[in-house]
């Protein structure tokens, strides 16, 4: 069997070099000349515990290639990001172009299968795109289970943790998410090559609202512990000593407020839903608004912070700690972190100085000519602010005395 994934990024990547791990003929394809000839030297060009071993090894033995040109197999995954443009609508661009890709290379018997998350109807709407340009063969009709086609097609949403996702891909169970219940059963073949967990079949549009909701739940979860901090504030409460005591009856769970929710999953799926059924989703949209808010919040901490050192703006150095979207991962996409130090750099201050052990340089597109990225010793002996944006190890395990006599504001609550 040869399977071809599309798109190498944080999800097609791991996938590519499990599925090659288990001595399957794997062809990846991507649009970015770089990460295609760093995987054929054996390299990764994203930060991934446990990746650059597995994506080495594929290489080596023979089982894993990459490309920037669709071939030919016997299976295609797509792994393509699905953003949202304009107000919050999916953008399916992407998954678009892929298909568009695979059709000339497109046979009877081959099977598609779409990764990436997407608002519900969107397999079929892949499915719609191969068709129209391949009428030469026939696809499955949702809901047709005795019907027979040449091609079949599935969706099966990703659901690994970024910074687990080697380990996530194989252990945890797995959503397989037919056209017809066929398509979901031929597709639940290629994944117990690599899932030692459950593989559970259902149609397309339920497994893609799954992953939605999957998602959601989280952003739900984590505004209203977003929401806890801001009451906490008001009522000169330490959020995290209250949760934590809370969380000790038996059925509360409180997640952990912090500057805001990034990535590209939490702070863009629930917008699927709520762009599908505006009307119903108003708990779902409401969340967003609140996770989305919290960097204002804390922007306006920043600020007091600021007045508090009783210096003129202009004579400022202020040290934001982490940029990345989550502890331990160079991922700054959708990051609070991020657009939190931007606007910190633009207040008319001195100097500001970044922190993010996971990336060499400064991110494209950061506009504030006063920026420099430093190593955290360095940043916390100029800095007068000490911005604590997010809870990687190095922050965790850094000596406190040097904060002493510094305007603090720690969002992550770490530093208690
Ligand atoms: N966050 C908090 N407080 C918390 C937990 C998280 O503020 O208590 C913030 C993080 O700092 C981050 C954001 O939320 O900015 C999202 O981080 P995350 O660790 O909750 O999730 P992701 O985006 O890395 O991965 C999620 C996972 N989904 C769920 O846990 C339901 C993962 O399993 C999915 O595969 C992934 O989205 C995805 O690709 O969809």
């Amino acid at each position: 069997m040869k399977v071809s994934v599309i798109g190498l990024g944080y999800i097609g990547l791991p996938t590519a070099a499990v599925l090659a791990s288990r001595k399957v003929e794997v062809v990846g394809v991507d649009v970015n000349q770089n990460a295609v000839d760093m995987i054929n030297r054996g390299e990764i060009h994203i930060v991934e515990p446990e990746l650059s071993i597995l994506v080495r090894a594929a290489v080596q033995t023979g089982y894993l290639r990459a490309t920037m040109q669709v071939e030919k197999a016997d299976a295609f995954m797509v792994a393509v990001p699905t953003p949202f443009k304009g107000e919050h609508e999916p953008d399916l661009s992407y998954i678009k172009s892929a298909a568009e890709a695979i059709v000339p290379v497109l046979e009877k018997g081959n099977m598609v299968i779409l990764e990436s998350t997407s608002p519900v109807g969107a397999t079929e709407k892949m499915m719609s795109w191969m068709k129209e340009l391949r009428p030469d063969l026939s696809f499955p009709v949702f809901g047709d289970n005795g019907g027979e086609a040449d091609i079949s097609v599935a969706h099966c949403p990703e659901r690994v943790l970024p910074g687990h996702v080697v380990c996530e891909l194989i252990e945890n169970d797995r959503i397989i998410g037919g056209v017809t219940t066929a398509c979901a059963q031929l597709a639940r073949e290629l994944y117990k090559i690599f899932v030692k967990a459950d593989c559970l079949i259902t149609d397309c549009r339920t497994a893609e609202l799954s992953k939605l909701v999957e998602n959601s739940f989280r952003d739900v979860n984590i505004a209203f512990a977003n929401e806890l901090s801001l009451i906490c504030d008001k009522l000169k409460i330490d959020v995290w000593e209250m949760i934590k005591l809370a969380n000790r009856h038996p059925r509360v769970n409180i997640l952990q407020p912090g500057p805001g929710v990034g990535g590209h999953c939490i702070a863009v799926d629930p917008w699927f839903i709520v762009d599908s059924t505006p009307n119903e989703a108003k708990l779902i949209r409401t969340a967003r608004l609140v996770n989305d808010s919290k960097p204002n919040f804390v922007l306006e901490k920043i600020r007091k912070a600021i007045e508090v050192t009783g210096k003129e703006k202009a004579e400022l150095t202020i040290a934001c700690l982490g940029l990345a979207f989550k502890p331990d991962i160079d991922d700054l996409r959708e990051s609070p972190a991020l657009k939190i130090a931007q606007q910190v750099g633009l207040m008319g201050i001195n100097k500001l100085v970044l922190v993010e052990p996971n990336i060499d340089e400064i991110p494209h597109g950061f506009d504030v000519p006063t920026t420099e990225l430093m190593d955290l010793e360095s940043a916390l002996l100029e800095a007068d602010v000490v911005v604590l944006l997010v809870e990687h190890m190095l922050f965790k395990e850094m000596d406190l005395g040097i904060l002493s006599g510094k305007q603090v504001v720690d969002t992550r609550g770490i530093w208690g």
